[in-house]
This record gives C-alpha cells, structure tokens and sequence, in this order.
C-alpha cells in the first residue's frame, strides 16, 4: 500500500527554478528531454525553456500506464486512501503557491495579481472540495434519485488551452481523481509550465505512478490522445472548432466525451443598476486575463438611456488601468498570450472598425517587446458586426444598446454560443425573470465571473456540453451501475 506521512509543510520558496528543458512526465518519471521546442514570455519574448513534442509512442506508451494505475494500484484504493491524495495536492499547491505564480504568470503573460490571487488559490480549492466527495461517492449516488453505485471510465484523456493553464488542469484532474479515473493531460502548446511543475506535485504528493501523466505539444498530441483506442473518456476545453472535431470522432464510439468551449457574453446594464458598481463589473468582465475568458462579458448590453453616461464612466475608469509588466503587483492588464492570438484580435478589431463601429483605448504606452493590446472599447456596434459575433478573446469590448428587457434578452441570445451572462438591476424579480429566459450555463447577478468548485460550470449550444464542477462536474467522469432490483 501507498505511505500516507505528510511531510511538514516546507518553506513556501520564493525562488522559482525553470530548468532549460523539460521531458514529458509518463508513468511516474520525467523522460529524457527531446524533439524540443521554445515556450517563451509573451511579455517580453524570451525563451523560458525548451519543452518535448510528444510523439505518437509517447501517447500509446502514456495511456498504458493510466491503464496499468487504473486496473492496478489507483483502482484499487478506496474513495478515503483517494481522496487523502486529493488533500495531498491541494495542500502542496498552496504551499508552492507563490512558485505556481510566478511560473503561470512568466508562461501566459496574465497579471501576477490575477495569478496569485484568482488562479492558484481556487486550482488548489478545486482539489480540496474533490478530496471531500472521493468517499462519499461510494455512499451518495448520483443522477437520478434511486440510481446504483458510480463506476470511474478508466483513463480519461484531457486536453487544456492556455487562457488558464494551472486552473484548467485543476478543473479536469481533480474530479478524475476524485472518482477513480486515471488521466493523460496535454496543456497547450504555449503554456506548458505550470502543468510540469504540477506533476513535480504529483510526485511530492507520491502519487502512484501512472494515475496522472502529462504530455507536452501541439495540436497533434491532443489529436492523438483524443482518437487513442484505449481511452475511455474526453474532456475537452478551448476552441468551438477543435471542440466539433472531437465530437466528431467520438461519434459512434464507447468514448464519453464533454466539450467546454467559447463564448461570447452579454453583460446587460439596466438603468437601476448602481452605475459604479456596474461599471467595475464590465471592466472585471471583460479585461480579467485580458479578456482571454471564454466567458468573458464581451458584448455590453447597456439600456439606452443610460448609454452615455455608463459608456463615459467606463472610459474614465480605463483611463486608471495599469497595462505592462506582468510580474509587477499594481498591472492590471498584463500581455497577450501568444503572436498568433494578437494577430486574431487586431484583424477582429479592424473589421469591427471596417464594418462601422468606433474605436476608442485609454492613453497607455505599450512596451516595445512582446505581444501588447490595450484595452478597447468599440460603440456603435450592430448585432450583423464580426466583433458582436465571433468569441475575440482580447481585451475588447463590444458595445450595444437595448430598450425594454425584452429586446436584452433576444440580443443576449442573439448568438451560437450560450456559455455565460451578467444582468445588473436592482430588481430581484427582473434578475429571476431575466435568469430564466437567458439561454447561459451561467447568470451572474450584480457580479461577474465568479468562480467557485462547488458551483457547475458550462454552457448551451456551442459552447459545448457538459458540466465542470460541484456535483454535476461529478456526473462527466461515472457511469451509475443499474440500481439492485428486489428486496
Ligand atoms: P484550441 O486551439 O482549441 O486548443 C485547445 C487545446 O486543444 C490545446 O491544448 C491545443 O493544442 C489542443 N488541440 C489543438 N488542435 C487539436 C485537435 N485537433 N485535437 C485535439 N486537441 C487539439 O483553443 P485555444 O486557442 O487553446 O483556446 C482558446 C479557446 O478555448 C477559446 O475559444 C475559448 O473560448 C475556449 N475556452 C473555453 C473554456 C471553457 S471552460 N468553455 C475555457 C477556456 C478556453 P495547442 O495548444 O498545441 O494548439
């Protein structure tokens, strides 16, 4: 059996080590490093390290060790023995909390502010609420009332973006180690860092080897792994696109497969909403991690009568924001992931102009290096407009006008996506009406993305299928065994 001592807790280190190149981690060890590519700081351009490209026998030998620790040790250990890995974790991830900061923050260019505060605290909460349901799986059913026991799949394959590498990987690992699975985990291309500093956690933690493996590369691993014979179950977050390719190629097959994938939010301002409040939650909404946030509020929705005076505040407002440096504490804006995805945002941008809307940003310097956006507001948008349309995922905000709650909500779904929403009013009854009708995983009310793990999160139409979180995220990685018949 597995030791179980927890070590004292050591030193929460200040100095963060990044090696110069990384392996793939597979069945308890890092593997030699090879096929190496460069992950850079968008913030200034330079090479942090160089990362193995996965190959085709790295994923066939990665998914045999999930299937040995699943019909081996992993599989055998109670939900209690589980679940005391669970807190193993969560407990080392605060305790590494100022490293996983530091690194997420050097690896994605978001705010140190955001990755201290936001992304390593609730990745570590993500394990410790997992770690309390992985005994009482075995008691408390799920899905229908009078359903049997739940079963893990086996080995489930996950596939992150970048937008939030270290909480991403929180959202997907834990549940399925809460309910038995083993997992085979492909961070994105751009920030596979933090993901590699987690399975030192995996290794802290003496997690037996094979129950976590990650695999660092491109598109074509996550492809791989994805259509792997031996998998089990997908869980899927990033793009619409990729997202209907998997769809795609579970079709037909035993796979189980959930998908969270974009969005493109309203955040509707009604003209009882307290203004100053609701201005801090569209500037919240939309450049939190420079709006690189499926569910970022990126359309305004605001009531004409009330256009001018919210859109002037919200001008004056961004005028305060800090955009450079990443790893100081006071910026508010830190860089653009990649050169690829700075490129999609501009050509956005330059259509929304091309099509009629206005363009306005805050005096700010950029820095010379790296990949740089101010923040953007665009009024005078119609719903017919690319920027109201498609998911820009950069700090750009798109601006429209409604009369009566009603037109808000057929603008609101006005879209493919149905991911998530905010409605700011003082009325509580308009709040529930609005919740009701707004086709979005989620509605925030008089707030915006909050998160939290005891909460499910997900969306509608294209913005995939699924659930993560609280019980519902639960459900995606058990099968319920036929309840016993008779006496
Ligand atoms: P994608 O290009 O879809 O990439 C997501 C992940 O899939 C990456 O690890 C990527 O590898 C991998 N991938 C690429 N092609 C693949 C394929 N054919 N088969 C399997 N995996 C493949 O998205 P992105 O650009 O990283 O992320 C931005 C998108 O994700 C946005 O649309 C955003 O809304 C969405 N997103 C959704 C959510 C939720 S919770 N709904 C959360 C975050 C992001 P590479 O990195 O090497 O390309």
């Amino acid at each position: 059996m597995p030791r179980f001592e927890y070590a004292p807790a050591p030193e929460s280190r200040s100095v963060v080590t990044i090696e110069p190149s990384y392996g793939l981690y597979v069945d308890g060890e890092f593997t030699r490093p090879r096929s190496l590519f460069d992950t850079v700081n968008p913030a200034d351009e330079s090479v942090l390290a160089q990362v193995s490209q996965a190959g085709p026998k790295d994923v066939d030998r990665a998914v045999a060790a999930a299937r040995r620790a699943f019909e081996g040790p992993w599989g055998r250990l109670s939900g209690a023995e589980r679940g005391k890995y669970l807190f193993r974790i969560a407990r080392i991830l605060q305790e590494r909390a100022r490293e996983f900061a530091v690194l997420e923050t050097l690896d994605n260019g978001k705010p140190i502010k955001e990755t201290r505060d936001v992304d390593v605290p609730i990745a570590a909460a993500h394990f410790f609420y997992h770690a309390g349901w992985a005994d009482k799986l075995e008691y408390a059913s799920l899905g229908e009332p009078g359903a049997g026991p739940v079963r893990p799949h086996g080995v489930v394959a996950q596939v992150i973006p970048w937008n939030f590498p270290l909480l991403m990987l929180a959202w997907k690992v834990a549940p399925a180690l809460a309910t038995g699975n083993t997992v085979v985990l492909k961070p994105a291309e751009t920030t596979p860092l933090s993901a590699l500093l987690f399975a030192q956690v995996c290794e802290q933690a003496e997690l037996p080897a094979g129950v976590v493996n990650i695999l660092t590369g491109d598109g074509r691993v996550g492809q791989a792994l994805v259509e792997h014979p031996d998998v089990d179950k997908i869980a899927f977050t990033g793009s619409t696109e990729v997202g209907r390719s998997i769809a795609r190629s579970v079709a037909g097959s035993r796979k189980k497969a959930t998908l969270e994938l974009g969005g493109k939010a309203a955040n509707i301002v009604f003209d009882d909403a307290p203004v100053d409040q609701a201005v801090e939650g569209i500037v919240s909404g939309i450049f939190f991690n420079q709006g690189q946030v499926c569910c970022a509020g990126s359309r305004l929705l605001v009531q004409e009568n009330v256009h001018d005076e919210v859109v002037a505040r919200l001008k004056r407002r961004l005028g305060t924001l800090r955009v450079g440096d990443p790893m100081d504490k006071n910026t508010d804006l830190g860089a653009i992931n990649s050169k690829a995805q700075l490129e999609r945002i501009t050509g956005l941008v330059e259509a929304g102009v091309a099509e009629g809307a206005e363009r306005w940003s805050p005096e700010c310097t950029l820095p010379g290096k790296g990949y740089w956006f101010p923040p953007t507001v665009l009024t005078g948008v119609a719903q017919t407009h690319r920027v109201a349309t498609e998911e820009i995922f950069g700090p750009v905000l798109s601006v429209l006008t409604f009369r009566t709650p009603a037109e808000a909500v057929a603008k609101a779904n006005n879209t493919a996506y149905g991911l998530s929403a905010g409605v700011w009013t003082e009325k509580g009854s308009r709040i529930l009406w609005m919740a009701d009708r707004l086709r979005a995983g989620v509605v925030w009310a008089n707030t915006f993305n909050r998160f939290d793990p005891t909460s499910p999160f997900g969306g509608y139409k294209e913005s995939g299928y699924g659930r993560e979180g609280g019980r519902h995220g639960l459900e995606a990685y058990v099968t319920t065994a036929a309840a016993p018949t008779g006496a």
